[in-house]
């Protein structure tokens, strides 16, 4: 008999979640609801989309990428219930910073957003003479500090891991250029206080000839299980008609996650609905953050659909750990 797939986290059994439809063999399958969030959620929003949400105080909160009707690019928060219906700020957040430099941004896109020690930390794009990472925090979701940028300009995807390992905190990034970059790998980089980032280790590479063959980026935090590090991240193929986004996943090794375990040979969602290949840019599954609760295994996982709105899809850990395994490059 096959081993267990556990999670290694906090229990949540109000996760959002759907069954798999009955005669479905999709490893991760979509919420009839989709998509949960539309791009007029707000009076200005022109979109609303690759967003990051987590457990929050018994309910739940999210930072998320609005677009306005301006297009300037922003993060709002916002709180939930259940994890589906979203009730966003009206204004943009702002971050308190010890120093004006710290805080200087000419836009900020695609949060994610992590549980780690005492604080909820956010990281995203962050445009600082070009885009580079920017590193938040808050405790209540009211109340937002910035500290400086992880790295020097270009860089995309920043995703924190949700405890230290070997008492470092670790971060994912995809080095880049300053447009829409055609090309891209995962790093990994390590810093003893959220603030000093270092040695710089290379995780994994495009492939040619596939649906991850232009670019590469970590999407949700990583995810702690009994077999590795379980990291959704999204590819990016470059057709006739321009990029196309996504989604796939592949096992770290526990105690030196630069080391690939498995990765997923084939995508595991693509942009196919309308609402993931019609809108601002089409054909973009953009996957930020996930829920899980270690009782069940349930993953629910968030996704920006077409640069335009927010997809929930589900997943369940033991069928996705066991097919990343059985269907590895
Ligand atoms: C990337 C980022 C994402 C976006 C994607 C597709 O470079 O800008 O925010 O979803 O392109 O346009």
């Amino acid at each position: 008999m096959t081993k267990r797939v556990e999670i290694y986290g906090q229990e949540l059994p109000g996760i959002p979640w759907e069954d798999r439809p009955e005669g479905s063999g999709s490893i991760i399958w979509r919420s009839k609801k989709n998509p949960i969030i539309p791009r007029d959620l707000l009076p200005d929003s022109n979109s609303i989309f690759n967003s990051a949400v987590i457990p929050f105080d018994g309910r739940f909160a999210g930072v998320f990428r609005v677009d306005n009707t301006t297009r300037h690019m922003d993060l709002y928060s916002g709180k939930s219930d259940d994890g589906i219906n979203w009730k966003l700020e009206a204004e943009p957040i702002k971050f308190y910073c010890d120093e004006e430099e710290t805080g200087k941004s000419e836009y900020k896109y695609d949060p994610r957003v992590v549980r780690l020690e005492d604080k909820y930390y956010i990281t995203w794009c962050n445009g600082y003479h070009g885009p580079t990472i920017g590193v938040g925090y808050t405790t209540d979701f009211n109340n937002f500090y910035q500290l400086e940028n992880a790295f020097l300009p270009f860089n995309r995807n920043g995703v924190l891991f949700p405890r230290r390992i070997r008492g470092k905190y670790l971060m994912l990034s995809r080095p880049s250029d300053n447009g829409h970059t055609p090309f891209g790998d995962i790093f990994l980089s390590e810093s003893p206080d959220i603030i000093h980032w270092g040695k710089h280790r290379h995780v994994m590479s495009t492939v040619n000839g596939s649906w991850q063959s232009t670019k590469i980026g970590a999407g949700p935090v990583p995810i702690e299980t009994s077999e590795g590090w379980l990291l959704l991240y999204h590819g990016v193929l470059t057709s006739c008609n321009g990029f196309v986004y996504s989604m796939g996943a592949a096992l770290l090794d526990i105690d030196q996650p630069w080391k690939i375990l498995y990765r997923t040979k084939c995508y595991l969602l693509s942009p196919q609905e309308d609402y993931e290949c019609v809108g601002d840019v089409p054909n973009v599954v953009f996957p930020c953050a996930a829920l899980h609760d270690s009782a069940t295994g349930k993953i629910a996982i968030y996704y920006g659909a077409a640069d335009t709105v927010v997809g929930l899809a589900f997943t369940e850990v033991e069928m996705l750990v066991n097919y990343i395994k059985e269907n590895s490059l």
